[in-house]
């Protein structure tokens, strides 16, 4: 035991990585990227929420648990899995024209069927009508258009004999001694399989018997750094020799970035968020990752702009937003998710200067109008309005009593109409005359041209 200050600071054996945050090239590209696309796609994607003729207005991905889908009739699904219509290089050409710079897909998901023809289980895409190495194929069509692919795969399996919730006795301990070494040659398959892989993104993680295996997770994430230099792994990997999770019994954050925002984002205030790197996650509908057919799904699905506000929000707090697609189970693609794929790619063509390769502007303060965002590279501020006040004017605060040298709208809809300096420090633009941009109506994003004394690097990020 050592001390750091008044604190007591635990030796671990498991705990965070010695170093701490990852200024590294490939970090510094996973930073950089801001926005990538999750894609939920397996044996649920078939029955897409529905069973017996039942909607079950739940996360399509967990039917085979809400419905109580016997084992037999789930595993027959594999018979069903053509993916027909499935398209690596449509899928490539959505995330591309959505400003997507990574993708991130389901391996092995819950139920434990996997993506790609596994050696360690029979239950895998090889053994499908399918019969094609779609991992691969999406490989090639993504990296051709320059977008990262990363991997999910979840540590909970509700098909494997010797998955375990708890450790109640030896032969719970043996069992699932045999699942993890099971789980590791499947990851070190992976690895090995898809050397171009950029990161891994492990679910699954929650239950004690992974907890008490915090040794197994280190592990885990040695193996993979060892088989691909650079590779990214998420905190939610990540247990500590005490049960810890994402962060160490120390407080010190495990894995690469942390993994805890799923379907919420940090409050736009909470400025903690940035002494590291984080992804939020994100579903279209409500709450289905899998692709759900039902009006529950249906009625759910998000506007554009709510979208590129989380985009906004999450680069404001140097985080990432992971934009989660739900392909159908014949492997096509939902027409209500490219056409929002579509919109939000119209916001990035015009406003991505204000994304890509942004974070936090330390001292400007999130205003109700939307975010500002800063270069990591120059230190270009830029103020994205992404909640138009009624009145047409936007009112910017100013940090630490600094003037304003100039504005310039990134818009091609005009410039503001007036600027006028309210009080000291507050300059209020009049932007009602502004003609409507990408997205049906007027949203600006301007670019704050300061003083050269604010054009400073984030010290976080090497270029
Ligand atoms: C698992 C368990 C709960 C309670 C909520 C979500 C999840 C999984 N994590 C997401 C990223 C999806 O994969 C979802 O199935």
């Amino acid at each position: 035991m050592d001390t750091r200050g008044d604190n007591v600071t635990l030796q671990l054996n498991y705990g965070t990585n010695d170093g701490g945050r990852r200024r590294d090239a490939a970090m510094a590209r996973f930073r950089a990227h801001r926005f990538g696309q999750f894609i939920h796609w397996g044996l649920y994607s078939i029955p897409g929420g529905r069973w017996d003729g039942q909607d079950i207005d739940f996360a399509a991905e967990f039917l085979p648990r809400m419905a109580k889908v016997p084992p037999a009739e789930w595993e027959a699904l594999a018979g069903q899995f053509t993916a027909e219509a499935f398209d690596a290089e449509a899928w490539a050409d959505t995330a591309a024209a959505m400003g997507a710079k990574y993708m991130t897909i389901t391996t092995k998901h819950h139920d434990g069927f996997c993506l790609w023809p596994s050696a360690e289980t029979d239950f895998h895409i090889g053994n499908t009508p399918a019969g094609r190495d779609v991992l691969a194929e999406l490989i090639a069509a993504y990296e051709a258009r320059g977008i990262d692919v990363n991997f999910y795969y979840s540590v909970l399996d509700w098909h494997h004999p010797d998955w375990r919730y708890q450790l109640e006795n030896d032969d719970d301990e043996a069992a699932f001694a045999r699942y993890l070494d099971f789980a590791m040659k499947q990851l070190a398959e992976l690895a090995q399989r898809y050397p171009s892989v950029k990161a891994f993104w492990f679910d699954g993680t929650w239950d004690e018997s992974v907890k008490k295996n915090g040794e197994w997770t280190w592990q885990v994430e040695r193996m993979l750094k060892d088989t691909i230099p650079g590779v990214i792994v998420n905190s939610r990997l990540r247990a500590d020799d005490h049960g810890a999770r994402h962060f160490d019994s120390n407080g010190e954050l495990m894995g690469d970035y942390e993994s805890g925002y799923e379907r919420r984002l940090p409050e736009p205030w909470d400025v903690s968020v940035t002494a590291r790197d984080w992804e939020a996650c994100m579903t279209i509908s409500q709450a289905s990752w899998g692709y759900h057919q039902g009006d529950w799904a249906a009625d759910t699905i998000k506007h554009p702009l709510d979208v590129v506000d989380m985009i906004a929000h999450c680069t404001s707090l140097g985080g990432n937003l992971l934009l989660n697609f739900g392909p159908r189970g014949d492997g096509s693609l939902q027409p209500v998710e490219q056409e929002l794929a579509a919109r939000v790619g119209d916001w990035l063509t015009e406003f991505g200067e204000a994304i890509y390769g942004c974070g936090h502007a330390p001292g400007w303060s999130p205003q109700g109008w939307g975010y500002f965002t800063r270069n990591d590279t120059d230190g270009t501020i830029f103020a994205l309005v992404t909640r138009l006040p009624v009145s047409g004017r936007v009112r910017i605060q100013l940090p630490n009593g600094l003037g304003l040298a100039g504005l310039r709208s990134l818009s091609v809809s005009g410039e503001p109409a007036s600027m006028r300096e309210l009080a000291e420090s507050v300059v209020e633009l009049d932007v009602s005359q502004c003609s409507p941009g990408p997205l049906g109506f007027a949203l600006t994003t301007m670019r704050l041209d300061n003083r050269d004394a604010l054009r400073e690097p984030n010290p976080d990020v090497l270029t």
